[in-house]
């Protein structure tokens, strides 16, 4: 078996372990690591049956540092996808394609764990698709309408029947004060090298409770949001172009679809790295926004009340925000929630987020007039 997946779960016979609890077509032949996620650990897992088939899987190692308790988490992820599942089927679509399906364990559970209390679940790779780091304005636009139309899909889902993965996730107040007790607790002894983005957040803190605000307010609804609506959270159809599953459904939860529109614009409405260090080459592209907000009402179908739609520039700028303090207080608490590669990572991360508030807050005109012209015709 791979060494380098024996590597990264520090434990050659784990992943026997893991693989001996699912029943496949055939024998495993390879196991390697795969994606670009900050969180999980994924592994592309190949198969060869006694026929000359060659399916593929992914395994995930669901990261308990991130999710309390994963148990939720995947009743979560079995409600949803059946939910998706018949919608699906009722539109005439492909739900094997269309969402994802859930591989059972030998012994019929929905997710396996590990003799180190690691839980771990398996799904079919989705064939004939491709996942994307950056797109063409195309298929930009493409990952909108799909992001837009799960929305849109998910519309009718009693959002108080599904558990809170991680609780406060996009709850900008609660990830504000999560900065304050990091900054007093400077546990890297990280904090006096920072005074820009200290500052930074400063004169920010009352746009971190504008959405909070107007949830509270009862202006903004709860739905059952994706909540990590990066690109990568998306598969292509490799012929038609069209972005076919949402995949990562780990977040999704009770939410905000002002956040869903907002990451993904945060993602992807600019032509920079999540993680590059030239501040110059970080910059929000107004004309992939219009792409972006055009393709998500067209795939929400007008499922979005007024308010949501006069609050979407809001969510771009507020979830940008967001990840920028969550990078920041992982700094300065010593790198332990996200993956990082080098010790300045998450300051880099941070430093592009803030860059790219920074040209929303000077777009933000433009910003609110392109979605009042789309919110017309959606
Ligand atoms: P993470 O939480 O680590 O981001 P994801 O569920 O997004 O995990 O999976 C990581 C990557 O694996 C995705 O970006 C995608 O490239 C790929 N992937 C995940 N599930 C599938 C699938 N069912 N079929 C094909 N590719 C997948
Ligand atoms: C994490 O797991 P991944 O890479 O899809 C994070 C998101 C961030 C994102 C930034 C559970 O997502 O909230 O926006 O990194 N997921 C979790 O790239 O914290
Ligand atoms: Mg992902």
């Amino acid at each position: 078996m791979s060494d380098v997946l024996s590597g990264k779960i520090g434990d050659p016979g784990l992943l026997s372990e893991v693989l001996g609890a699912y029943s496949f077509p055939g024998s495993v032949i390879s196991a390697e690591p795969y994606g670009e996620g900050h969180i999980n650990d994924t592994f592309l897992i190949r198969v060869q049956s006694p026929e000359g088939k060659h399916p593929r899987y992914m395994l995930q190692r669901i990261s308990r540092e991130a999710f309390p308790h994963p148990e939720e988490l995947m009743a979560n992820f079995v409600a949803v996808t059946s939910f998706l599942r018949r919608k699906i089927m009722a539109q005439g679509g492909d739900p094997e394609r269309e969402t994802l399906s859930l591989i059972r364990t030998r012994g019929g559970a929905d997710f396996y764990t590990d003799s180190h209390d690691q839980v771990w679940r398996l799904v079919p790779f989705v064939e004939g698709t491709v996942c994307l780091q950056e797109a063409t304005p195309e298929l930009f636009e493409a990952s909108a309408r799909a992001f837009g139309h799960f929305q849109q899909l998910l519309t009718d889902y009693p959002a108080d029947t599904l558990y809170e993965t991680i609780p406060h996730f996009h709850d900008t107040e609660d990830r504000l004060e999560k900065f304050r007790a990091a900054l007093r607790g400077d546990a890297a002894g990280r904090a006096a090298g920072i005074p820009d983005e200290i500052r930074f957040v400063k004169e920010r803190e009352a746009d971190c409770s504008v959405a909070m605000d107007a949830l509270r307010r009862g202006i903004l609804p709860l739905r059952v949001t994706h909540n990590d609506t990066k690109l990568n959270n998306i598969l292509f159809d490799i012929k038609s172009g069209e972005g076919i599953c949402v995949i990562d459904l780990d977040t999704t939860m009770p939410g905000l679809s002002i956040f869903d529109f907002g990451d993904s614009i945060r993602f992807g409405a600019n032509h920079c790295r999540e993680d590059e260090k030239d501040l110059s080459k970080v910059n929000f592209d107004p004309a992939l926004y219009e792409r972006y907000t055009r393709g998500f009402l067209q795939g929400t179908g007008g499922c979005l009340t007024q308010a949501e739609l006069d609050y979407l520039p809001w969510g771009a700028r507020i979830i940008t925000l967001e990840l920028g303090i969550r990078f920041l207080t992982d700094y300065l608490n010593g790198d332990r929630y996200f993956r990082t590669a080098y010790p300045e990572h998450n300051l880099v991360r941070c430093r592009t987020q803030f860059k790219l508030v920074r040209d929303m807050e000077d777009h933000f005109a433009e910003m609110q007039a392109i979605v009042q012209k789309y919110a017309g015709t959606h």
